[in-house]
């Protein structure tokens, strides 16, 4: 009989993805979340429309699976989370409390916790050119306000259910995930697929905002990579939070580069210096990543950039946003 696992937050960006990973894995796969996947079809054989802040749901949600996969959350990137503290903390709060007590009920084997590289420490990320971040750098604690202590004490949840449950929990700390099917509009976008509508929508030589002056650094981890990393992780051993991203450390004003020319399109960058910027720099420390799973992330940040470029575009062609691909000759 097929392994059975509950995906949350399954009408979202990850979620999504990983619902199709394990589904393509030969699993039985109920969705939850509180709308439906955005731009296709969710590959889930169950798809049920539950808010997780709510116990009774949870106690739905987790009946007769194995593996739970927790991607559920208030969240979005930088400009939404800076002013989102109460919806991102509380309601967070209540999805990971419950999520973690309903699997602990229902038997569930293993439960996978989706954290955040938000929960490292402010001082440790006040300089674009940033020493890659340890696991163990998270303390002494200073993570981003709201949604970063929500992930940082969930990660401390999943610890004691551990430990004082034998709950198998798993915590991976995301580092930036881009990709196709994600959101690039309305507030909730991360930087990759901004800019990436930002240059799909511009003439050729145009201006595009960039929050801040573009010198901020991050390193970027392509979907297919974070539910590969999912997967291993939640299939082996290690319990204590475990970082998952890419090491390859770019500037926003590189990242705005590499779009422009992926689009073959020239662009000029305006720079907000009252945009959101969060953290000066952070990049992932890889190395118990390597010696925990055998693996790292792979897919090079111009080869899913390409992807999620041409994507959006298609999206925006769609929305009667842009007429059509540019062909980088005018
Ligand atoms: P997303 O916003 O695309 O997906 C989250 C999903 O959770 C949404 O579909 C939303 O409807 C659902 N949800 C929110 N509240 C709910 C509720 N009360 N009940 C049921 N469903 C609810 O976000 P994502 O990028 O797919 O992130 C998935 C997980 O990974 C989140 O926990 C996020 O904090 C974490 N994470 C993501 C990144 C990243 O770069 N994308 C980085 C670090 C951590
Ligand atoms: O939004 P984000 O990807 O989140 O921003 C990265 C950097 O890109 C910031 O310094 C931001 O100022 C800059 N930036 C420049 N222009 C734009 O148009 C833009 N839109 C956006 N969004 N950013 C722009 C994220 C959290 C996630 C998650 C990950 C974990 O913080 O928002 O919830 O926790 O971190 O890695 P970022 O990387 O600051």
């Amino acid at each position: 009989m097929a392994t059975r696992a509950l995906v949350t937050g399954a009408g979202g960006f990850i979620g999504h993805h990983m619902v199709k990973y394990l589904v393509a894995a030969g699993y039985w796969v109920r969705g939850v979340d509180v709308k439906e996947p955005e731009y296709e079809p969710s590959a889930a054989q169950e798809f049920e429309l539950l808010d997780l802040r709510r116990w009774d749901n949870c106690l739905m949600a987790t009946r007769g699976v194995d593996e739970v996969y927790s991607f559920a959350a208030d969240m979005g990137g930088i400009g939404y989370i800076n002013e989102h503290h109460v919806d991102s903390a509380r309601n967070n709060v209540l999805i990971s409390t419950h999520m973690l007590e309903a699997s602990r009920t229902n038997g569930v084997s293993r439960f996978f916790f989706s954290s955040s590289a938000c929960v490292y420490p402010q001082y440790l990320q006040s300089s674009p050119d940033v020493k890659p971040l340890k696991e163990e750098d998270a303390s002494p604690y200073d993570p981003d306000e709201g949604y970063g202590w929500e992930k940082l004490f969930t990660e401390k949840l999943c610890q004691y259910y551990y430990e004082d449950c034998g709950l198998e929990t798993r915590v991976a700390r995301f580092h930036n995930v881009y990709g196709p099917l994600g959101t690039y509009d309305g507030g909730k976008e991360k930087a990759p697929a901004a800019i990436c509508r930002k240059v799909a929508l511009a003439t050729p030589g145009d201006e595009i905002e960039v929050w801040g002056d573009g010198l901020q650094t991050r390193s970027f981890m392509h979907v297919d990579d974070c539910t590969e990393g999912v997967f291993r992780l939640l299939h082996s051993e290690h319990h204590q939070p475990l970082n998952l991203g890419t090491d390859y450390l770019i500037t926003i004003n590189g990242l705005v580069d590499l779009v422009s020319a992926i689009a073959g399109k020239p662009v000029k960058r305006r720079h907000n210096m009252e945009g959101p910027q969060g953290v000066r720099g952070r990049n992932s420390d890889n190395s118990r990543l390597r010696t925990v799973l055998g693996w790292e992330p792979s897919i090079l940040l111009k080869d899913g950039l390409d992807v999620t470029f041409h994507w959006i575009e298609e999206q925006l062609i769609k929305d009667g946003s842009i007429t059509s691909s540019y062909s980088g000759t005018s």
